[in-house]
This record gives structure tokens, C-alpha cells and sequence, in this order.
């Protein structure tokens, strides 16, 4: 029964194109749990676990994690939360990821959208380099921003145009500033008995 499944949305785009900035404003006025699969690996690289140096590697050179180390830290999240709305946000970013999410959590979820963030890339990089400033992101500099870039496109768009062809896409241009965004954002929350 769907009623009983957890209900998710996939949140992705480019590299700063702005998932974590919208999924909290989309959490506080929609009632969801926000997980960022990108924070979740960076707490567990904080936590000097046994992959937490594996980790670094991969996120210093934009690099996709192994798919399983990911959707465990993201089903445990689920489960550990009690609830049964989640964004999650900067994930699957692969084919890879995303076979890993439909072997382990397939049957436990029902996924309710998929919300792209388009950008251009410069703009992308000028806001990466930006916050780079103050951010403490060891991925935040020009160099692993390049080479993030290259796997969004490389990686993450195929899953992306899979999603497109389910039906699943609502694609929204974050180039505007945050506000303008989460206006477009908000009508596909509303009404679309999520
Ligand atoms: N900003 C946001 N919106 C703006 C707007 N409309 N106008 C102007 N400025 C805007 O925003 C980025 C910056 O832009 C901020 O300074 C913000 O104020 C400003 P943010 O909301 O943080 O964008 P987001 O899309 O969340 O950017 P992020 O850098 O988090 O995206 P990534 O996808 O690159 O990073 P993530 O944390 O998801 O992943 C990092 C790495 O972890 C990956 O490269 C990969 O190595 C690894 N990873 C995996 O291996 N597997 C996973 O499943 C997930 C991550
Ligand atoms: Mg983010």
C-alpha cells in the first residue's frame, strides 16, 4: 500500500544550482525532511568512520561515491527520522546510484517527483567560488568545481533524462534570486496532492 511507503523527491541540478538553498524553504513550509546526500557524506567523513577517508578522496575530485555507502546513510536517515516525507536532495547522481537505490529501498518508496534546478555554469561557478570564501568545502575551489561539473554531465544527466522520460521531471530555472525560485518551486508543491 502506497499509504505506508515512504514518499520521496528527488532534488538535483548542476553543482550550486541551488537544491539545498530551496529544499529548506520546501521543508519548512511543506513538511518535509530534508536529506542532503552530499551533507550525509560529509558528516560521515566527519565522523572518521572506516570510509570516512575514502569519502574525502571522492569529494575532493567530484567524484561519485560508491552507490551503496550512500543509500545506506540515506535509508538509515529515513528510518532513524520516524517520518514519511523526504527530499532528497543531490541524489542518485548516477546510474549506478540509482540501481543501488531501487535494489535497497525499492520496494519501501513511492517517488513522488523529481525537481530539476537548471543554471548555467557560469553562473554555477561564480556562486561555487563565491561561497568558497567562507564555506570550508574542500570541493569549493576552481579545480574540483571543474571536475564537478564534468560529472554532472557526464553521470548525473543520463539519470536525469531517465527520470524525464517516467514523467517524473518539473524542471525550474534557479537563475532568478532565491525568492523568484521558491515561487515556481511553491506551485508545484501545492495542489499536487504531495
Ligand atoms: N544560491 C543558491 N540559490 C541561489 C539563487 N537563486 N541565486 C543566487 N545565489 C543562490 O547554493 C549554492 C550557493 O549559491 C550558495 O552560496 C547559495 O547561497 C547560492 P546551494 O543551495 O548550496 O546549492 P546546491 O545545489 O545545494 O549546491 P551544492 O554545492 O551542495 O551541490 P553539489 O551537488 O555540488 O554538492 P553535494 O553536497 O550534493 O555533493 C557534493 C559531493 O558529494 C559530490 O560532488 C560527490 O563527490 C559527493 N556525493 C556523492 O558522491 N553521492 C551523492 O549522492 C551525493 C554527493
Ligand atoms: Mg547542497
Amino acid at each position: 500500500d502506497d499509504l505506508e511507503k515512504y514518499r520521496v523527491v528527488f532534488v538535483l541540478g548542476g553543482p550550486g544550482s541551488g537544491k539545498g538553498t530551496q529544499c529548506t524553504r520546501i521543508k519548512d513550509e511543506f513538511g518535509y525532511v530534508h536529506l542532503s546526500a552530499g551533507d550525509l557524506l560529509r558528516a560521515e567523513k566527519a565522523s572518521g568512520s572506516e570510509t570516512a577517508e575514502l569519502i574525502n578522496t571522492y569529494i575532493k575530485e567530484g567524484k561519485i561515491v560508491p552507490a551503496k555507502i550512500t543509500v545506506e546513510l540515506l535509508k538509515k536517515a529515513m528510518h532513524d527520522s520516524g517520518k514519511r516525507k523526504f527530499l532528497v536532495d543531490g541524489f542518485p547522481r548516477s546510474k549506478d546510484n540509482l540501481d543501488c537505490w531501487y535494489e535497497v529501498m525499492g520496494d519501501l518508496v513511492s517517488l513522488q517527483m523529481v525537481l530539476v534546478f537548471d543554471c548555467p555554469e557560469e553562473v554555477l561557478q561564480e556562486r561555487l567560488l563565491e561561497r568558497g570564501k567562507t564555506s570550508g568545502r574542500s570541493d569549493d575551489n576552481l579545480e574540483s568545481i571543474k571536475k564537478r561539473f564534468r560529472t554532472f554531465h557526464e553521470q548525473s544527466e543520463p539519470v536525469i533524462n531517465e527520470f524525464r522520460r517516467m514523467g517524473k521531471v518539473r524542471i525550474v530555472d534557479s537563475t532568478p534570486p532565491p525568492d523568484v525560485v521558491f515561487k515556481k518551486v511553491q506551485r508545484l508543491f501545492t495542489g499536487a496532492s504531495l
